[in-house]
């Protein structure tokens, strides 16, 4: 331990076995000391957070991840499929806003088309002209691909033409093909989702990753995991965020698998924040985690809070996890920087900041 402990304060890489070796035996003071001096050499004393909304289209989904509380077969009770009038309806609502960003994921719809995705984005955009879109998972947009029989790399030019600026993390689950056709056995494999993010990277189209654990992985699964991002991060410099989402077991076929302590998943944090040192900012997902232990977060590597929300989205309350209206004021959270004697930064989607507070 004092090894790796000497190798992060010196600002050395540290390999996928001293992860490994952090994940099985560092305490979490030791952990929070090492991500903190981490953390703090990338982002200083600041905690970033930007307005934001979601829109989630749809939660009908070709694919049945055992994870999942959110998707529903078509007809089925409790499944929705906007209209594109009724996205952008809800645009409209935020039209004379102050929001930055609009964040649009669903679930893997089994019919609508490229053509359907382009308009989607076009109108949004057009409605919100000054707002970044930040829109369709690496799975949505590999389903868009099959679906049309047009490359990765065009429905990713054609979806920037209309208007997308950045692709958000979700999808990645673990990036272990055995462990993927265990718990996500519908979903790209672990290479062709980062053939997804490499490709928008190659577009100028930055993306954030995620990391979904606590189910039914082994840590040698996360350090996989983690060591695969880290790797075409060195390539590309792409990712903007990494986003560690804690598994929540409520309405879902991996129920049994429990969830992990509050401990683990700081200690889970710490270790992101140490492992991934050339991702710059790393982000306590507090509609997933809760206020409380996002807040605690940023004493072990977490810089970012994600948004303000505006009760927009519906995965992680159906899935049991925070609150059931997730929603945040700048105040509250600005509160919650202070209290842990960090400085909030509004940021906009590429991290520049936009006021100090
Ligand atoms: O890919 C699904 C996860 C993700 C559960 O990029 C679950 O800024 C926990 O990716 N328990 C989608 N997690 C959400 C996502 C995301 C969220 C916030 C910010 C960003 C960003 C991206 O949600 C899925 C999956 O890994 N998820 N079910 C569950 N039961």
């Amino acid at each position: 331990m004092n090894t790796i402990y000497k190798k992060v304060i010196a600002n050395k890489r540290i390999t996928p076995d001293e992860c490994l070796a952090l994940y099985r035996s560092a305490a979490l003071p030791e952990l929070g000391m090492m991500a903190s001096t981490v953390r703090e050499r990338l982002n200083g004393k600041y905690v970033y957070f930007n307005r934001n909304v979601h829109v989630e289209p749809t939660n009908i989904c070709a694919n049945r991840c055992l994870f999942c509380s959110y998707r529903r077969d078509e007809n089925q009770e409790g499944s929705w499929d906007l209209s594109l009038d009724e996205i952008f309806a809800i645009a409209r609502q935020y039209a004379e806003s102050d929001i930055t960003e609009v964040h649009i994921v669903g679930g893997v719809h089994p019919h609508h088309s490229l053509d359907f995705y382009e308009s989607m984005v076009s109108g949004v955009r057009r409605i919100l002209p000054g707002v970044h879109i930040k829109a369709f998972t690496a799975e949505e947009l590999w389903h868009m691909a099959q679906q049309s029989g047009a490359p990765v790399a065009e429905v990713l030019a054609r979806l920037k033409r209309c208007g997308l600026q950045s692709i958000p993390g979700g999808g990645a689950e673990i990036l272990n093909d055995s462990l993927r056709a265990r718990i996500c056995p519908d979903k790209v494999g672990a290479e062709g989702w980062l053939e997804v993010h490499r490709s928008a990277h190659r577009q100028g189209i930055g993306s954030n990753a995620t990391m979904l654990y606590g189910h039914v992985e082994t840590y040698e699964h996360r350090v996989e995991h983690l060591h695969r991002l880290r790797c075409l991060q060195d390539d590309t410099g792409g990712f903007n965020a990494f986003i560690p989402l804690k598994f929540c077991k409520e309405n879902n076929s991996l129920s049994d698998a429990g969830e992990v302590s509050a401990i683990e998943e700081l200690r889970n944090m710490a270790i992101c924040r140490i492992f991934l040192d050339n991702i710059l900012h790393i982000k306590a997902y507090w509609p997933m985690c809760g206020k409380v232990l996002a807040q605690l977060a940023l004493s072990f590597g977490a810089d970012d809070m994600d948004g303000t929300i505006d009760d927009s989205t519906k995965i992680y309350s159906m899935a049991g996890a925070g609150d059931k209206a997730p929603r945040m004021t700048v105040s509250e959270l600005c509160k919650m920087a202070r209290q842990s004697r960090f400085i909030p930064v509004e940021r906009d989607s590429l991290y520049r900041a936009v006021k100090q507070y």
